[in-house]
């Protein structure tokens, strides 16, 4: 209860912040993108682990809110970026069911995109499958909507939830994020190894770009890079970092 009263004034106290995990290309090395993951510094709890309140957030609905803020803020991340000399970054944001579900969600995105001046393509909005267990058919109308605004659309975490194939069929994505748990045993595990090859095909049969999450070791990254995987994150890069160490390491051209 203590935490559900501090959620709701933690916007207000500006305690959110966001850190930025860079997204590699495989064949150059280059960062390309980054996903926006937020954080709460609490002055008295701490750092709050996203574990321990986004489900929260979504139950109380406070995620609206606080989704709009984490859109607004890494739009303008992402357009300061381009004007300080990184063109072409792509800036990755999760969106939750919830906010999926308001119904100016379209409306909010096209506000922030006009405010902000961002290149609407370079806005890719991370989502899961589980935004689409209600309604699939408004799930898919909505999708429509969010690409007539020209932004990118992932599917993140792919391969935990729900019949993922008849979604790719129907949905206009672009992207595929492979989760983490598959990653996490390529160099090791045979039907890992084949899932992760079998998932990079399927991602690329379909003319989607396919990103590795949770890349922890030279192995893994080897792996993907042999099986033609496009991009990748993880920590054997770099931790999702703050937005004046991501400036430097683009400036290192890490
Ligand atoms: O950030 P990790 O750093 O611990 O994030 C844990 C979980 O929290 C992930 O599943 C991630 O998708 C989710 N998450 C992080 N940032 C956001 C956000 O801005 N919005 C939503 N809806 N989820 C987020
Ligand atoms: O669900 P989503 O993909 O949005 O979650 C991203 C989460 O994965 C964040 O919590 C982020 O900190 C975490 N993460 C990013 N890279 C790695 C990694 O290499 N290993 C592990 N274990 N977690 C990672
Ligand atoms: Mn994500
Ligand atoms: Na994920």
């Amino acid at each position: 209860l203590r935490i559900e009263s501090a959620l709701r004034n933690a916007l207000e106290r500006d305690e959110f912040v966001l850190h930025y995990q860079p997204q590699v290309d495989l064949q150059t090395g280059q960062i390309v993108g980054m996903e926006a993951l937020l954080r709460w510094q609490h002055p008295e709890l701490g750092m709050v682990p996203p574990a321990r309140f986004i489900s929260l957030a979504e139950e109380t609905g406070l995620i609206v809110p606080i989704g709009a803020w984490v859109l607004r803020t890494a739009c303008q991340q992402a357009r300061a970026l381009q004007d300080a000399g990184f063109p072409g970054l792509r800036m990755g944001v999760n969106l939750s069911a919830r906010q999926f579900a308001q119904p100016e969600l379209v409306s909010s995105i096209a506000a922030v995109l006009a405010e902000t001046g961002l290149d609407p393509s370079l806005l890719e909005l991370e989502l899961t499958e589980s935004l689409f267990m209600h309604d699939v058919a408004q799930g898919v109308n909505l999708l429509y909507e969010l690409k007539s605004l020209g932004v990118a659309l992932s599917i993140d975490d792919f391969g935990t939830g729900y019949s993922s194939l008849s979604y790719l069929r129907n949905f206009p994505i672009d992207v595929l994020k492979i989760d983490r748990s598959f990653v996490n045993d390529i160099a090791t595990d045979a039907d890992d190894a084949a899932i992760v090859v079998s998932v990079i095909a399927l991602a690329h049969n379909l003319e989607l770009r396919v990103i590795a999450e949770g890349v922890e070791s030279e192995e893994q990254l080897e792996f993907l890079r042999r099986h033609g995987c496009d991009e990748f994150q993880g920590f054997y890069f770099s931790r999702p970092v703050e937005a004046a160490q991501l400036r430097q390491m683009l400036h290192e051209g890490k």
